[in-house]
């Protein structure tokens, strides 16, 4: 009798503790899922404050352009300048073309970008017209524009 309900406990025991610790592991991975998705959702929300814009260097066709030529931004936003075609390419500000008492030389990259998806990137925060170009290519066309709002 007493073997009998020990084995019964048990067994109950056993039935009842699979369900929790299933249940458990349920709680825990949806947990997980939230807070990925959480942080995502925050990710993103980031992502979007300090914005970003990617100009292509080359079109896809081969064409010596920027891919958009003319981005409007807004301060604190972000330019990448991503090697696509026709390489090398370099991006530079004329300083005649940016707000005053921005330095072309900070927001330009001059060195040749050779390799396929070669990037650079300048942060903006000062509102205004930027005018930039891509020295070899520059009497090709190869000619952009940033607007800061
Ligand atoms: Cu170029």
């Amino acid at each position: 009798m007493a073997t009998l309900a020990s084995g019964l406990r048990e067994g109950a025991c056993a039935r009842g503790a699979a369900p929790v610790a299933m249940a458990a592991m349920r709680d825990t991975l949806a947990a997980a899922g939230k807070a990925a998705g959480m942080s995502l959702a925050t990710l993103a929300l980031v992502a979007q404050a300090a914005g970003a814009v990617t100009i292509k260097m080359g079109g896809d066709t081969g064409a010596l352009v920027f891919e958009p030529a003319n981005v409007t931004i807004k301060a604190g936003d972000s330019v990448t300048w991503k090697n696509n075609a026709g390489f090398p390419h370099n991006v530079v500000f004329d300083e005649d073309e940016i707000p005053s008492g921005v330095s072309a030389d900070a927001i330009s990259h001059e060195d040749y970008l050779n390799a396929p998806g070669e990037e650079v990137t300048t942060k903006f925060t000062k509102p205004g017209k930027y005018a930039f170009h891509c020295e070899p290519h520059e009497g090709a066309g190869m000619n952009g524009t940033v607007t800061v709002e």
